[in-house]
């Protein structure tokens, strides 16, 4: 072992030993979660020219990072939900046997970690000791994986004490898939096996994640996606709770009282934008629990408790800036780890979208001089990555560690939405509010996906890629989470829309803080309040329902345009849930089908 740390749980011991003999690393090290060890990991990857230092006045303790090319982000088409039966992963996720992924993967594990060490990080998701937490163990061959994961998780001996001699732990085994000769280091080089090499593989029946070949992201740092989502996911359903991805926000309004919202909106919709908002309405406060994943369970009041099982924010970099989100700005300034954004001369770094010019020549994220308007290329890559520790987020709420979550008083769906759907509007009751996860989709151009642009890309309740099994019975799921408490418990259920647009293709809507003034109405409507219309679609604000006081440019014509109940808009829609909803087959609940039929009556009977 490569430190004295002994590992007394059996199941644990036994794993090491079974992974160790496959893949034959050099060492073995237990991680103990230290400043130490985490000053000890960065040291080892400064030597070998994978990290480079940061100006330390202008960021303490921050090192850049840059990875292959190759490995930018989380690979859908090599990520694997491996059920027992097909059926199981159903059709919105890959599927291969279980046995031969096995057999595979263990012909790629088989001598991978030669030359490395084999680093053991215990940890766990949610507040250590959380009757909602869960703990893991991630093996991994790259000490990249190790100081990220020491930011985004709770790794560490405390951790190894509560497993005891007998307790259970999800195992994560990952190698970035590239062994080293004798004597051989990584010599600058970001570590990876080529794309037909790499394998995110889930499997939901042993509650096992192997990932290999990628050492990015939520290919690699297998507490997130992996375990938090697609993994979680299938625990959730088997034992009764919910593990989403949702960011949670604490709302408290000018009087003091304080409400919890969790929000699922597609990547790349501004969640962690939402979740540290700065409220443009006077007396208005908003803090951050999370930003991307919610773990609920029912408390003894029949409310639905939320915790955030990560202790970081792994966000992306581009678009960042003071305007669009002050408080991530402030939460990246020390102790963080940045990967594929650029460099500035004096040590600093930069991407587009930051608020400012870049300032003079800079190193681009593939390690190549960039000059604005001369280069061509992107500074920084579209995907740059931030990992900062929560708790240096100004805005982080007081409870966020609390291990018995918080009361969920509101979930708000939504997505890219230019037409159609309105900037908000609430469900009639349950059924109702997961009609509407389930139909969640963004607009794509068709520059960023291979489709027609205008077709909406559905994402029902933001967990297309995160599902760990067949989202028809994840839709029953939620319908029979429901069933479990009192109409008056359960969160009540607003779709909002930030993204409409005009036939001109102007924005009806500023976003950002001003997004607040939305929460506002979802926080009157929690109380019963709110004053509201009942239409075709759900609940809607009056005409003067949404504060407006002190927001310039949004007129009476664009808030008319923005809570517009649009039939013929919403008759198309209702064909496109249709194809949707044909691919689940046999495993549509009921009641959704129920849903879409009362929707189209409803509008049938809908004047104009
Ligand atoms: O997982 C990744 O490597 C990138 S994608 C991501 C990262 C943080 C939070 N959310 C996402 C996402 O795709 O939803
Ligand atoms: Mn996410």
């Amino acid at each position: 072992m490569g430190n004295n740390q002994t590992i007394k749980n059996k199941k644990l011991a036994n794993w090491v030993d079974e992974v160790s003999k496959l893949t034959t690393p050099d060492t073995i090290h237990v991680c103990d979660g230290s400043k130490d060890e985490y000053d000890s990991m960065i040291k080892i990857m400064l030597d070998q020219k994978i990290a480079k230092k940061l100006d330390q006045k202008k960021r303490s303790n921050c090192y850049l990072f840059r990875s292959d090319p190759s490995d930018v982000a989380r690979v859908e088409n090599r990520t694997y939900i491996a059920s027992r039966s097909k059926e199981d992963a159903g059709p919105t996720n890959n599927w291969i046997d279980p046995e031969e992924l096995k057999k595979t993967m263990r012909g790629l594990y088989s001598g991978c970690m030669k030359g490395r060490t084999m680093y053991v990080i215990p940890f766990s998701m949610g507040p250590v000791g959380s009757p909602i937490a869960k703990i893991g163990v991630e093996i991994t061959d790259s000490p990249y994986v190790v100081v990220n994961m020491h930011i985004m998780t709770r790794v560490g001996s405390r951790v190894l004490e509560i497993l005891g001699e007998d307790g259970d732990f999800i195992p994560c085994l990952h190698s970035v898939g590239k062994p080293l000769a004798k004597g051989e280091n990584d010599n600058g080089m970001w570590p990876c096996a080529p794309l037909d090499k790499k394998y995110i593989s889930h499997f939901p029946d042993d509650l096992a994640i192997w990932s290999y070949g990628s050492g990015y992201g939520g290919n690699a740092l297998l507490g997130k996606k992996c375990l938090a989502l697609r993994i979680a996911s299938v625990a959730a359903r088997n034992e009764g709770w919910l593990a989403e991805h949702m960011l949670i926000l604490g709302i408290t309004s000018p009087t003091g009282e304080k409400k919890y919202i969790a929000a699922a909106f597609p990547s790349a919709c501004g969640k962690t934008n939402l979740a540290m908002l700065i409220p443009a309405i006077p007396g208005w406060k908003v803090e951050c629990i999370g930003d991307d994943i919610s773990w609920m369970k029912f408390g003894k009041d029949g409310r639905l408790y939320a915790i955030n099982p990560e202790a970081g924010f792994f966000g992306v970099a581009p678009g960042t800036s003071m305007q669009s989100n002050f408080n991530a700005m402030k939460a990246i300034e020390k102790n963080t780890i940045f990967t594929n954004v650029a460099l500035t001369e004096d040590g600093d770094v930069w991407w587009e979208g930051i608020g400012y010019p870049a300032p003079g020549k800079l190193i681009d994220w593939t390690g190549k001089e960039w000059e604005a308007g001369k280069s061509a290329s992107l500074a920084a890559h579209a995907n740059a990555r931030f990992t900062a520790p929560a708790r240096q987020c100004p805005a982080i709420d007081p409870a966020w560690e609390d291990p018995n979550g918080v009361p969920i008083s509101a979930f708000l769906f939504g997505g890219r939405r230019p037409g159609t759907v309105p900037l908000v509007h609430q469900s009639f009751d349950w059924d109702h509010g997961v009609f509407m996860g389930s139909i969640v989709g963004s607009e794509v151009t068709a520059a960023a996906l291979d489709l027609k642009a205008g077709t909406v890309r559905r994402d029902p309740f933001a967990m297309l890629p995160f599902c760990g099994y067949h989202m028809g019975d994840y839709f029953k799921h939620w319908i029979d989470i429901g069933k479990k408490s009192s109409p008056e418990k359960l969160p009540k259920i607003f779709y909002v829309n930030w993204f409409r647009k005009n036939d001109k293709g102007e924005w009806l809507w500023p976003g950002y803080g001003e997004n607040s003034r939305v929460l506002k109405w979802v926080f009157e409507r929690c109380n019963g309040e709110g004053r509201s219309v009942e239409t075709s679609i759900g609940h809607m604000p009056t005409l003067d329902a949404i504060d407006r006081s002190g927001l310039e440019g949004v007129s009476d014509d664009y808030m008319k345009e923005l809570l517009k109940v649009d039939k013929n808009g919403w008759l198309k829609e209702i064909e496109l849930i249709k194809e949707h909803y044909a691919a689940f087959g046999s495993k549509l609940p009921r009641e959704l089908k129920d849903q879409l039929a009362a929707l189209e009556e409803r509008l049938s009977r809908q004047h104009g």
